[in-house]
């Protein structure tokens, strides 16, 4: 079967369905967020809340948010910014013989100058070869004065058990630990384990991350963003999610591209780009 590219419903929204021989990918109209991503083994790596809202009244939970330009509560702005419950247009698509390709955007308006006053578009291509997905996010300035933003692909990774999960590449690096009210550490471990509530910025990250979880191992290549954040609510802070199921931190593990130490400046008829590749090894 050649790649293809299909408008589909899931659950009640637009999404785009990207396929590649066995595997696929699906992103919402809805907050341009990847939704699914399965690879050629059949299996499931992304983590979709079974709890999600998807009508648009809150952020879907799960998937691949995207946020900008604030990532979290780092500034005045909603959490996490303001892309993440618009509704995103596909500006092109492109399949070859081993890959699909679909770029959507968003723009401001009226809504988003009055909390944030900048003119910009931001643009969301999502790549699909077998066992490999690139996510890059756009932001191009089209206003007259420079802009900064804070941001990142909010990156949820499906997992067995997140007490089996082994993050490489990540020692020596200075962290926040936003679990601890903001302390800066550095990680002398050579793997990092997820055994209590976790919610950190690891700072100028060298790539590529590595999971690794029992039979499952996932290569986390980034580009442009210069941040990784490891994100899990554990049991304690699950049930404070009304979007995620009691077992639901078990089940997944955020590594997300960022960049949130410092921010990114965006110049005049500027574009700042940034990349994650996931790659299933
Ligand atoms: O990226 C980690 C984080 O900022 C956490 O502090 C946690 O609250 C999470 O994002 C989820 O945020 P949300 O707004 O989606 O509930």
């Amino acid at each position: 079967m050649k790649p293809s590219i299909e408008l589909i419903d899931f659950h009640g929204i637009e999404a785009f369905r990207l396929r590649v021989g066995e595997g696929s990918a699906t992103i919402s109209r809805l907050g341009g967020q990847v939704l699914s991503w399965i690879t050629s083994d059949g299996r499931e790596r992304l983590y979709l809340s079974p709890q999600a809202v998807f009508d648009g009244s809150r952020p879907i939970r799960g998937g691949i948010p995207v946020c900008f330009p604030q990532f979290a509560g780092q500034g005045d702005l909603p959490k996490h910014g303001l892309l993440r419950t618009r509704p995103w247009q596909k500006d092109h698509q492109n399949t070859g013989d081993d890959f699909s390709l679909i770029c959507l955007c968003v723009d401001s308006d009226a809504s988003t100058t009055e909390l944030w006053p900048h003119a910009w578009r931001a643009e969301l291509t999502v790549m699909l070869e077998k066992d490999r997905l690139d996510i890059e996010l756009a932001v191009i300035n089209k206003g007259e004065q420079p802009f900064s933003f804070t941001g990142a692909l909010h990156t949820y990774l499906r997992v067995t058990q997140v007490e089996d999960v082994a993050l490489e590449g990540l020692e020596g690096l200075a962290y926040q630990d936003s679990a601890d009210g903001g302390r800066l550490k550095r990680e002398n471990s050579r793997e990092v384990l997820i055994e209590a509530e976790t919610d950190r910025i690891y700072l100028n990250a060298v790539r590529p991350v590595q999971l690794h979880a029992g039979n499952l191992s996932l290569a986390i290549e980034a580009d442009g963003f210069p941040d990784v954040v490891v994100w899990n609510p554990w049991e304690t802070l699950c049930s404070s999610f009304s979007d995620l199921p009691a077992d639901g931190w078990r089940h997944m593990l955020c590594v997300e591209a960022a960049v949130a130490g410092k921010m990114a400046e965006v110049a005049p008829g500027e574009e700042w780009y940034g990349r994650q590749t996931l790659l299933a090894t």
